[in-house]
């Protein structure tokens, strides 16, 4: 089928499929850079810890920035639509020695420069793990003052860093901080960590940047690989720090009970915060950080950022490290179907939708919506692709030279 019979069958339904290809090509996507190295980073870590881990051992990991970038520019040319790259402060290109707490901005002059030729905004996120200053496990909630006061001032560093790139490229950059801080056994106290880490995230935060250039949020977890009685920032320590502090949440699917349902958050958190963050990724009955796959629980969380129109409210980032596939597919692969959840919630007609639910007609609602499940989305969808002058299915041959030519030759 053509894009002009497809067309012309969503224009039955009251959908404008041209209307949609536009404010898909509008809505950006941060691919995360540390897919490409198994989130190893350039600051001298071996291995990745913090509880999160990257499982497989696919040839062709990237170990250094020449090739890191390479395999994302390579990822991203396959990719359609607007586009934003999420940075770790792992991945600062510096020469001399300084450790994380004396970043500057100026060590991320590189990725600007990087992005400022390619039209690519940046998010940024504090690394708090791979690193000897986690004590115990612990770095913002740390019992320990000398750990906790680097771990501020990493937090502090970052924020400048984010609020210069912001500066620097035009688009805010959203700063997102996570930490591992948890316990892999019963806590004798639950509330002393919490409020430690309330007083770091008070220092951090003291400092007062223009939204123009940084946003800020933080990012909950029900637990950890071997932290699974405990984790200091919960969803709701978060929650509520966020709303008496005006930042923002970050949601990532993967840090919730496997029954939660994470999209239903985004329009609950609208109804009281400007900007909801994303880390969007398959969580495979943990975290486990699986490649995003076009799948109902992802089409949901598309449904809440394109339904309302709030793609100026949700901050869509990409959250996974698969190491058992070709890392540059894995990219692809997930910001694919990110965008193709977009796509697949743009062409629904919510306006009609919504009317039937004020008026109490669920039965026209659900026929409605189950006639549309078996839509022409793929000519649509293919149609975005040419237009993008980006590749259709062949993009996984385009992958397999790569991988022949560059990839293979790394070991
Ligand atoms: C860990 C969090 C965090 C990391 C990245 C590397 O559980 O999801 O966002 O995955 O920052
Ligand atoms: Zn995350």
């Amino acid at each position: 089928m053509s894009y002009n019979e497809a067309k012309k069958i969503y224009a039955h339904f009251g959908v404008d499929t041209e209307r949609a290809l536009e404010r898909l090509a509008a809505i950006p996507v941060s691919m995360h850079c540390w897919q490409g190295d198994d989130v190893i980073g350039f600051d001298g870590s071996a291995a990745l810890d913090g509880g999160i881990q990257t499982t497989g051992n696919y040839p062709g990991r990237a170990r250094n920035k020449e090739e890191l970038v390479a395999d994302l520019t390579e990822a991203l040319s396959l990719v359609p639509g607007k586009k934003r790259i999420n940075l770790h402060a792992s991945y600062a290109v510096k020469s001399d020695g300084r450790d994380r707490d004396e970043l500057e901005p100026r060590d991320f002059d590189y990725w600007i420069g990087l992005a400022k030729k390619n039209g690519w905004g940046i998010d940024f996120n504090p690394t708090f793990f791979s690193h000897p200053k986690v004590k115990d496990g612990l770095t913002l909630s740390s019992p320990d003052e000398e750990t906790r006061a680097f771990w501020v001032r990493h937090g502090k560093a970052c924020r400048k860093i984010s609020a210069y790139i912001g500066e620097k490229l035009g688009t805010s950059c959203l700063c997102n901080i996570w930490i591992p801080d948890g316990y892999k056994n019963m806590p004798a106290d639950r509330l002393a960590p919490r409020l430690r880490l309330k007083k770091s995230l008070d220092e951090i935060y003291s400092v007062k940047y223009d939204e123009k250039y940084i946003i800020d949020s933080v990012e909950s977890k029900v637990f950890g690989i071997g932290l699974e009685s405990y984790t200091v920032g919960s969803a709701e320590f978060y929650m509520n720090y966020a709303m008496q502090n005006g930042i923002c949440c970050l949601l990532d699917n993967g840090h919730f009970h496997p029954t939660e349902n994470v999209a239903d958050k985004i329009p609950s958190l609208l109804a009281f915060c400007p900007y909801v963050a994303l880390h969007v990724t398959k969580p495979v009955r943990w975290d486990s950080d699986h490649v995003v796959m076009f799948e109902d629980d992802i089409r949901d969380v598309a449904k809440e950022i394109v339904r309302d129109g709030n793609e100026s409210r949700v901050l869509i980032g990409l959250d996974y490290f698969d190491a058992s596939i070709n890392r540059v597919a894995a990219w692809a692969l997930g910001a694919r179907n990110m965008q193709r959840a977009l796509l697949s919630q743009l062409l629904m007609p919510w306006q009609t939708l919504k009317e039937a639910q004020e008026k109490g007609d669920f039965t026209y609602l659900i026929a409605l919506t189950e006639e549309l499940k078996t839509a022409p989305l793929g000519d649509v969808w293919q149609e975005y692709l040419s237009r993008q002058n980006v590749a259709g299915a062949e993009w996984i041959d385009e992958v397999k030279r790569y991988e022949r030519e560059v990839l293979a030759k790394r070991s």
